[in-house]
């Protein structure tokens, strides 16, 4: 069982808990485990081995007992006894805007619909109206949100990459309109979860009015889902739902604090202040005892009165970040103005769409003081891979262009390759023509669906290989429809610690391999970070602050990044390894 098939069965479960009314509290720590499982580093089956499933944050006993019968067995008793009285179509109505767990049981269990075709039948045949607390409106809603569901086909996460230019797009947009004063994007999007369920801007104003007229008009919009005083709902024509809301200014702390998350970070701080005899929600602190409210205008105040620092965002996922705050622990995290350097990327002699001295010269515009050029390797025939006589003729060009942008700008240009880690597990250059190379990227693009132990051999003899500096996007995954191979991380982890090979956080959002909990645990077991942006044009050289994003998301600070580190730092580290 993988940690992704565990996860799904607890999101089940958390679904069929809910159609069932089962309390808000045990819903929720299906839910909550399960994304931490999903995200978590390390396997279950190795920490049941270990006994250390109560090193997993936030799961108790119970879900213990649970992870270890999925483990050991491949089923869950409680699961499938579960699937026996909930039909699969009344849990994938929850998937349907407008229909929540009282609802979907409501249909089930008055109405006797147990599928989502039954459900728009009926809804069409009017006779979804006369049900309990239902009406003409709410059933043309559900007409929507069926179609919508299909549209959609899957409940697919839309990738950061897609979703946050939106996000900047409207904000931006928004801000032109008098009265709004600051805004931002909250939930998961400011937390850089690599997808995200849906958007959620926030502006403050005194006055929310014009702000929801131009939200609801924008151009974008395929329909509205919903449209209140300080709130409104929306789907693009893409699929994605948007929610605004309005806020004063006096309350935007307490607001962008709970809209920005993650749900199990903010339970956290709900029960830290009612220790304070406070209740914490998204307008404010209310003092318990006689229902005072106690307004923050900034994140900072919100934290302060909970005796914490400020926590980075990306950090709130209840992952320890609490614990860390109280004991003055919290990680001083990388930005994206630590970076001088990018180490991988592609020009026209391969599949990229800019020569050597162009790529140069976008880099340095964009700050950087030193570069590897790394086109693939001669087995990517479709990438234009290039032959060692190509690779070589390619070294004197990027000798030229190096000297020529050290003498005018002091910028550096060093030679590299990507280089393929063979189906066969051999690399695609020579030793004595890696040797010749100033910088190495090994990557897998072929055989990714290999059996777990054969593609994690392949792995290890890259990282052991003395001329082979780092592991490019060392999982392959692309978000959002390819899972990574099925590699025994901890296995690499060691043997890139051992053998002082890098490990990548491509920037590419694509990509973003390692994702964070990956890069979290190698770091901690001694891994050097590169964060590269594998750029194959200008452009793809913007994308390197989703790499930092998920590096923060990481817990990592700008000493284990191979690319924070000046020049005589960076020689130092790859000259005496086989060169
Ligand atoms: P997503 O959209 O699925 O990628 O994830 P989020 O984290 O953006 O979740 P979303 O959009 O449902 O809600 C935004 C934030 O609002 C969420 O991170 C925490 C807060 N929030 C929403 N519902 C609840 C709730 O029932 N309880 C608590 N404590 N916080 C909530
Ligand atoms: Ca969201
Ligand atoms: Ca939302
Ligand atoms: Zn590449």
């Amino acid at each position: 069982m993988t940690n992704r098939e565990i996860a799904n069965i607890f999101v089940a479960v958390a679904d069929m808990l809910e159609i069932q009314g089962e309390i808000i509290h045990r819903v929720l720590s299906y839910r909550r485990t399960a994304e931490t499982i999903a995200e978590y580093p390390r396997e279950m089956r190795a920490l049941v081995a270990e006994g250390k499933l109560n090193e997993i944050p936030g799961v108790g006993k119970v879900l213990a007992e649970k992870i270890q019968e999925l483990v050991d067995t491949g089923r869950l008793e409680f699961y499938e006894r579960l699937k026996a009285e909930v039909p699969e179509g009344v849990v994938e109505m929850l998937r349907v805007n407008g229909v929540g767990p009282k609802k979907a049981k409501m249909f089930w269990e008055t109405a006797d619909i147990t599928t989502l075709d039954s459900l728009e039948a009926a809804a069409k045949d009017g006779k979804l109206r006369d049900l309990p607390g239902m009406g003409v409106k709410s059933e043309a809603k559900i007409l929507e949100g069926i179609a919508a569901y299909r549209r959609r086909s899957t409940d697919t996460r839309t990738p950061l990459g897609i979703a946050l230019p939106y996000a900047e797009t409207i904000l931006a947009r928004l801000l032109e309109i008098p009265g709004a004063l600051k805004g931002t994007v909250a939930g998961s999007t400011r937390r850089a979860r690599p997808t995200i369920g849906d958007l959620d801007l926030l502006v403050a104003s005194e006055d929310a009015a014009p702000l929801m007229e131009a939200f609801i008009h924008m151009p974008e919009v395929a329909r509205v889902l919903g449209n209140g005083e300080s709130k409104s709902s929306l789907e693009l024509a893409n699929g994605l739902q948007v929610d605004l809301r309005v806020l004063p200014p006096a309350r935007w702390g307490t607001a962008l604090q709970y809209f920005s998350g993650s749900q199990a970070h903010n339970i956290r701080l709900r029960e830290l202040a009612l220790k304070q005899g406070l209740s914490l929600n998204e307008h404010a602190f209310s003092r318990v005892s006689d229902d005072g409210e106690i307004l923050c205008a900034t994140e900072e105040e919100v934290y302060a009165t909970l005796g914490l620092p400020w926590i980075p965002p990306e950090l709130r996922e209840d992952w320890g970040e609490v614990e860390a705050a109280q004991a003055g622990r919290l990680p001083n995290l990388i930005t994206i103005d630590d970076i001088r350097s990018d180490l991988h990327m592609h020009t026209t002699w391969s599949d990229g769409k800019l020569s050597i001295r162009e790529m140069a010269e976008a880099a340095r515009l964009r700050g950087r003081q030193f570069i590897v050029i790394t086109d693939h390797s001669r087995s990517a025939a479709v990438a234009n891979g290039l032959s060692i006589e190509r690779l070589l003729t390619q070294q004197q060009e990027v000798r030229a262009v190096d000297a020529e942008m050290r003498e005018r700008y002091g910028f550096r240009v060093f030679h590299g390759s990507e280089i393929e880690i063979k189906a066969d597990g051999t690399l695609d250059y020579p030793d004595d023509i890696l040797a010749q190379l100033d910088f190495v990227v090994a990557s897998l693009h072929v055989g990714l669906r290999q059996p777990r132990e054969q593609v994690t051999q392949r792995a290890l003899n890259a990282i052991s290989n003395p001329h082979v500096d780092l592991m490019g996007h060392p999982r392959g995954q692309l978000i959002p429809d390819r899972e990574g191979a099925d590699l025994d991380m901890e296995a690499l982890f060691a043997a890139a610690a051992k053998h002082d090979t890098a490990l990548e956080i491509n920037s590419n959002p694509e990509r973003l391999d390692l994702e964070a909990s990956y890069a979290r645990r190698a770091v901690e077991l001694g891994v050097k970070i590169c964060i590269d942006t594998d750029a194959h044009s200008a452009s793809d050289m913007d994308l390197l602050r989703f790499g930092i994003m998920t590096a923060r998301r990481g817990w990592i600070e700008a000493r284990s990044v191979v690319n924070t580190w000046a020049l005589d730092a960076f020689l130092n580290w790859v000259t005496p390894r086989g060169k």
